[in-house]
Parts: C-alpha cells; sequence; structure tokens
C-alpha cells in the first residue's frame, strides 16, 4: 500500500475560494495517500479508520500548497551586475539593450557556458526556491538564439527535475532577442521556427513564449511563432505590454494563450479579451522594480474583468535579479496593491492555471501531496513580511 500519512492541527489555506479569500479551514488535517491528497476536513472528523496512519501535529501553523514560480530565466550563464551599475547613474533597460548590453549580453555568456556548469548554476537557484517552499518552477530558454543554445537550455531545465524534488515546466523562448548579427524576420523563420520544432521533438517543450516589445519583436512575428505552436499542439504564453502597448496581450489572447506577463501597459480593452479567453495576467514585480518602472499594470481591470492574477520572480540577469518568491509577493501587495490573498492565490491557484497545471495549486482531495507548512499564525504573514522565510516543512509528492 502507498504510503500514507496525517498532518493534523494545521490552519489550511486550500486557496480553492473563487471569492477571493483564502479558502481557510481551522484545525484542519490532511490525509496524504502515496503522492496525492486522499482527504481534507477538520482534524475532529478525521476516520477513525486512519488510527494507525503515521500523523505529523502541525500545531496551528498555516499549510498551503507548494508555492509556484511560473515564470523564470533560472538557466543562465554569467552575471550583469554591472549593468545595475549602470541604471543606477541613469541609463535606461532599452538605452542598456541598444548598447549590446541586456539580454544579448547574457546570450554571449550563456552560449559560452557548458552544460554542467549551466546546471550546477541553476541548481543554487533552485535551491534558494525549494527553501521558501516553492515545490513548481518554469524555466524558460531564451539566452541561446541559436539552435544548439536553446536545445541546451531546455535540457538543463529539465535535469533540474531529475536533480532536485521540483517539478520543472519548460517553455521555448527562442523569440527573445534578435541576435547581433540577424534581423528579427530571418531569425523567427530561420532559427527560431526550426529550433522550436527541434526542441519539440526531443521532448524538450512545455509551453511557447515570445518577448513582443519594441526592442525585441513585433505581434506579427510572434504570430508566426505561434502559430508553429499551434500546428504542435503547444501551449503558448507572451511577455506582453511590459515597457509599452504594441498589441501584445491581445495577440495572446487571440491565440488561447495560458498567460500574458509583466503587463504593465495592458489595458482596460487588453483585460477584456484576456478574460475571454481565460489568459492568466502574470505579475513580475521584481522587473518594475529593478528598472525603476513607475506605469503599474491594470489591476482593477483585472479584478473587474475576472483576469486571474499570478505572481511570479521573473528570476533573471538583467530586469529582475530576484531570488525570492516571497519578496514577489510582498511586491505585488506594496507595489501593485494586490491583497495578501491575491497574491497567496497568485503563487499557487493562478499559477497553476498559468502554467497549464490542474493536479496542484489548491489543498483538495485528488491534488498532488505538494504542500508548505509555514510557522505563520495569519496567511497574511506570508505577504506581509519580507527578509523572513517562515517555512517548517515541505512536502513534495507527499515526503519531506
Ligand atoms: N522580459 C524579462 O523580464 C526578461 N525577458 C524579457 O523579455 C528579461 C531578460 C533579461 O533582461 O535578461
Ligand atoms: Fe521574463
Amino acid at each position: 500500500m502507498a504510503d500514507r500519512l496525517l498532518i493534523t492541527h494545521a490552519s489550511i489555506a486550500g486557496v480553492g475560494e473563487l471569492d477571493g479569500g483564502y479558502g481557510l479551514l481551522h484545525d484542519g488535517a490532511v490525509l496524504i495517500d502515496g503522492d496525492r491528497i486522499g482527504w481534507v476536513g477538520h482534524t475532529r472528523d478525521i476516520d477513525p479508520a486512519l488510527g494507525g496512519v503515521r500523523r505529523v501535529d502541525a500545531d496551528g501553523c498555516l499549510l498551503t500548497p507548494v508555492l509556484i514560480d511560473c515564470h523564470t530565466h533560472i538557466v543562465h550563464g554569467g552575471n550583469r551586475a554591472r549593468e545595475f551599475e549602470m541604471r543606477l547613474t541613469g541609463a535606461s533597460y532599452e538605452d542598456i539593450a541598444r548598447a549590446g548590453g541586456g539580454i544579448v549580453s547574457t546570450v554571449t555568456a550563456t552560449r559560452e557556458t557548458d552544460e554542467a556548469t549551466l546546471l550546477s548554476e541553476a541548481l543554487k537557484r533552485t535551491d534558494s526556491l525549494i527553501a521558501e517552499g516553492v515545490g513548481v518552477i518554469e524555466v524558460k530558454s531564451g539566452y541561446g538564439l541559436d539552435l544548439d543554445t536553446e536545445l541546451k537550455m531546455l535540457r538543463v531545465a529539465r535535469a533540474i527535475g531529475r536533480a532536485r524534488p521540483v517539478r520543472i515546466i519548460t517553455s521555448f523562448l527562442g523569440a527573445h532577442a534578435v541576435p547581433r548579427d540577424m534581423d528579427a524576420d530571418s531569425y523567427i523563420d530561420t532559427v527560431c521556427i526550426p529550433a522550436l520544432e527541434a526542441a519539440h521533438s526531443e521532448g524538450l517543450v512545455d509551453a511557447v513564449d515570445g518577448f513582443c516589445e519594441g526592442i525585441a519583436f513585433d505581434a506579427a512575428q510572434i504570430a508566426r511563432v505561434f502559430d508553429k505552436a499551434r500546428q504542435l499542439e503547444l501551449p503558448v504564453k507572451l511577455h506582453a505590454e511590459q515597457l509599452s502597448n504594441i498589441g501584445g496581450a491581445r495577440l495572446a489572447a487571440e491565440y488561447g494563450a495560458l498567460s500574458a506577463d509583466h503587463v504593465e501597459y495592458a489595458d482596460a480593452k487588453d483585460a477584456a479579451a484576456m478574460a475571454g479567453a481565460g489568459t492568466v495576467a502574470v505579475l513580475l514585480p521584481g522587473a518594475f522594480y529593478t528598472l525603476h518602472e513607475t506605469q503599474t499594470p491594470p489591476v482593477e481591470s483585472f479584478r473587474e474583468y475576472g483576469v486571474p492574477m499570478a505572481v511570479a520572480t521573473d528570476w533573471n540577469p538583467g530586469s529582475s535579479p530576484l531570488g525570492s518568491l516571497l519578496l514577489a509577493m510582498n511586491m505585488a501587495c506594496t507595489l501593485f496593491g494586490l491583497t495578501p490573498a491575491e497574491a497567496l492565490a497568485g503563487t499557487t491557484r493562478n499559477a497553476a492555471r498559468a502554467l497549464g497545471l490542474d493536479d496542484c495549486g489548491v489543498v483538495a482531495p485528488g491534488m498532488r501531496a505538494d504542500l508548505a507548512l509555514w510557522d505563520v499564525g495569519d496567511p497574511a504573514e506570508l505577504s506581509c513580511c519580507f527578509g523572513v522565510n517562515a517555512l517548517k516543512a515541505r512536502f513534495f509528492g507527499g515526503r519531506t
């Protein structure tokens, strides 16, 4: 029989409510049956037939689903600390990109770094996310911009999931930046799309992403990548309206995207289109903060139209060197006005949805037994405190 375990006397934030709350259950209990949740209820209602099952007394601590970081670039070579210094003296992200820094400088470093080194660096980042109760990490390619390096990045991403107790979801982000020696259109047709086909045939791609922006690709170029994704039956998502509004969110909605990410410059019409398509708005306050942005995402419109909001680190060496999903939650509240309940739903239920996952993100029977136990009395503390990690225990596939 599969391993069974009862967690008792927990304050459970199941985040299964659709009303924007935590779905709180006081003095709750969860039966873990193998790698799944078998039952959730009050501790007093535990079936007496489970008398012999091993128990963990949570002693009133908060139990949530594991956190899900649904947007990262944790596989990359090099660092961009120098750009941080340049921004402090007034250079913008676009200035730095146009001067040959930015994404393409990480491309050079990633091409030059071997697979083993990329993996060991990515594992350090993975470990710090795991230490904060993260159990699912989305990892993008996009610092290769050539076939070999895009595939290398995605193989490293898959290897993280074999090396650590964490679930890795990959996104092919070939349309991330235009390489130095090519124009955008020929790059899309002769490198990006063939690399996507090759990566897909190796089973390396869970979703297809792009960067729709003045310094990257326009909507028509992204549409060609999305057409290929559709042909391959892969879901899509998009970096959209981060620095300007050039129609990315609407394009994402037209293609039924899982998510449109950043979306600071999205407007009410974009929100309506995203709601109609079931596209999640992934908010990335780390990039907003790092780039000294002032335009905040249209959170009120997302609420009004019922667009689910997720929160992620966007962990990357340039625009968001943020290695803490808990801090991203705090920033989403303080900088974007999310409630702590929205921030928690944003790193659990809605983050799962942004990745197309339906077996995690809530504490409910049948879901994966991927859970986090926190030494806090009120779930709002997870977002309120920063620089504080209250994780007590993490269960992945039912095991600590
Ligand atoms: N937007 C982002 O936040 C990352 N990629 C993107 O298109 C940033 C990547 C970087 O600056 O290296
Ligand atoms: Fe990103």
